[in-house]
């Protein structure tokens, strides 16, 4: 698996073209993202990962086997940024998600959370045209016996409230849980 940085976007107008399949990174801040990208694509430090959340309000782009994008969302969650810092999120956000060439949508949680209204209007407006897929993270916080029922009960909950979800995946990026499981789900017959 060979991947590079391709390009970042802070405005709309700097989003790339629509060129090539891409697999959208979605989530709270802080829930894991960046962390879930290197696992992904077995590199310690491509997207990097941040102990302070909302810092990085860009759309990171990452080219790999030169055939397909990864593209780390910047987070949310915005008690701590404000109303102007959301405004433009969901700026970025209504343009990016109108892109054709997405192929996955890899909705976030820190498993150890419960759902809130922003989580369920996010993942609601993700799953309007496409579904999405819900990836629980950091499962190595959790007692294994409560991993399972965990994520019984957030795909529940969101199909529920009439969000889509095509699957679900529980891991970890620090013990490398689940990744590989994942990596051939998003990546089928490639390396
Ligand atoms: N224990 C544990 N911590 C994790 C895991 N994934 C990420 N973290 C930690 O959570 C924090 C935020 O991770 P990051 O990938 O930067 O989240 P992002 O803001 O969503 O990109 C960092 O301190 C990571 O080391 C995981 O699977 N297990
Ligand atoms: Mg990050």
């Amino acid at each position: 698996m060979d991947s590079r940085y391709l390009t970042s976007a802070q405005k709309p107008q700097q989003l790339p073209p629509e060129d090539l399949p891409e697999i959208a990174v979605i989530g709270r801040s802080n829930c894991g993202k960046s962390s879930l990208i290197n696992a992904v694509l077995n590199r310690k430090d491509l997207a990097r990962t941040s102990s302070t959340p909302g810092r990085t309000q860009m759309a990171n782009f990452f080219l790999v086997n030169s055939k397909d994008l990864i593209v780390d969302l910047p987070g949310y969650g915005f008690s701590a940024t404000g109303k102007g810092a959301r405004k433009h999120w969901q700026e970025l956000l209504n343009t990016y998600f109108k892109r054709r060439t997405i192929r996955n949508k890899l909705f976030l949680m820190d498993i150890r959370r419960n759902i809130n209204e922003e989580d369920y209007d996010l993942a609601a407006f993700m799953s309007t045209h496409s579904p999405i897929d819900l990836v629980l993270t950091k499962a190595d916080k959790l007692p294994q016996s409560k991993v399972k029922p965990a994520l019984d009960k957030h795909l529940a909950s969101f199909v529920s409230r009439g969000v889509d979800v095509a699957s679900s995946f529980v891991i970890s990026s620090t013990k490398k849980k689940g990744i590989e499981k994942l990596r051939s789900y998003l990546f089928r017959s490639e390396d």
